[in-house]
């Protein structure tokens, strides 16, 4: 965690800790993950992670194939929100085009 910024003064009219900044709280961070199953086409997870998560097709295939091999795999850590946007995007993705694939979110 970040110090709060103190400032220090030798003149007692001044308070001696005088904070400086308003006190922010670092958000929490959310892992969002992809999990295998044995019906949704490669390629389509390939799309749907370089479209929701941003990734370059060399990521999103190397992504791609971790959760193919080992059942499940982490696509990105977002805060709640953005983590829960992409989660129902991913899902939304997936029903449209009949595939089962399933995207799930966890505290880091
Ligand atoms: N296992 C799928 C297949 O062999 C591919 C796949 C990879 C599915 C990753 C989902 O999250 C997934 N067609």
């Amino acid at each position: 965690m970040a110090k709060t910024p103190t400032r220090t003064t030798d003149n007692p009219e001044i308070g001696v800790l005088t904070r400086t900044r308003a006190k922010t709280k670092k958000p929490s961070l959310y892992k969002v993950l992809m999990l295998n199953d044995d019906y949704t086409p490669m390629e389509f997870v390939v799309h749907v992670l370089e479209l929701v998560f941003a990734k370059s097709h060399e990521d999103a295939y190397t992504i791609m194939m971790h959760v193919h091999q080992k059942g499940v795999g982490i696509c990105g850590v977002y805060t709640y929100e953005v983590a829960e946007t992409k989660v129902t995007q991913v899902m939304d993705l997936a029903q449209k085009n009949g595939h089962p694939l399933k995207c799930t979110m966890e505290k880091e």
